[in-house]
């Protein structure tokens, strides 16, 4: 039998950055269909900003194993809507994860395959539980870095096929100075 090492790292806690990890930059460009507000959408291209960037330290696709990152999403809004990650199923659908707050504020945006969608608050410390077969996206809803850790099963795999095509269910949005969850005009079942 051979046996990995184990690993011991410190995030930074200001930054999100894992020392090792392999970073990963999504930027506006790389989201193109995903926000509701198509003419805000083109007007911000013309800055093309950072999103949201990952740090992840990932093993080989196999049961039993465990990958961890941290996302650094940033602040800011394509319209009314609040950056967001992409969010995805997990290929194998069955897969849940962790996911641990660091920095800012924001907030996970969960939804099943029928389109039954769940919001969740987060802060530094807020632990979620992304149960199996739950889509999952985190908005940024501060006007900081919202920094978060996730912890997820090597072989769980992203599956951005239909969330791609249709979104979420709810889209989270500023109105008056708050966070709101309003109906996606543009999602079907
Ligand atoms: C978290 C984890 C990663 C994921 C990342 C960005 O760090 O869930 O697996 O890749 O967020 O989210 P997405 O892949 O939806 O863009
Ligand atoms: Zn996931």
């Amino acid at each position: 039998m051979t046996y990995k090492n184990p690993i011991g790292v410190d995030i930074d806690l200001e930054t999100g950055i894992i020392p090792g990890s392999k970073k990963l930059v999504r930027r506006l460009s790389d989201l193109k269909g995903y926000f509701q507000d198509e003419e805000a959408y083109e007007k911000l291209l013309e800055e093309n900003p950072i999103v949201y960037e990952v740090y992840a330290i990932e093993q080989e696709e196999r049961e039993g194993d465990l990958n961890f990152a941290t996302t650094v999403l940033y602040s800011g809004r394509v319209g009314r809507e609040f950056f967001f990650t992409k969010g995805h199923y997990h290929s194998k659908a069955d897969r849940a994860e962790i996911y641990y707050g660091i920095r800012g504020r924001g907030g996970m945006l969960l939804q099943t395959p029928e389109g039954k969608a769940e919001w969740i608050e987060m802060k530094p410390g807020t632990v979620v539980y992304v149960p199996p077969y739950w889509a999952h996206r985190t908005v940024n809803t501060g006007d900081e870095p919202f920094i978060f850790l996730a912890v997820y099963p090597a072989d769980a795999g992203h599956d951005y096929g239909s969330i791609a095509e249709k979104g979420f269910s709810k889209l989270v949005i500023e109105e008056d100075g708050r966070v709101k969850l309003v109906d996606n005009p543009k999602w079907k079942e």
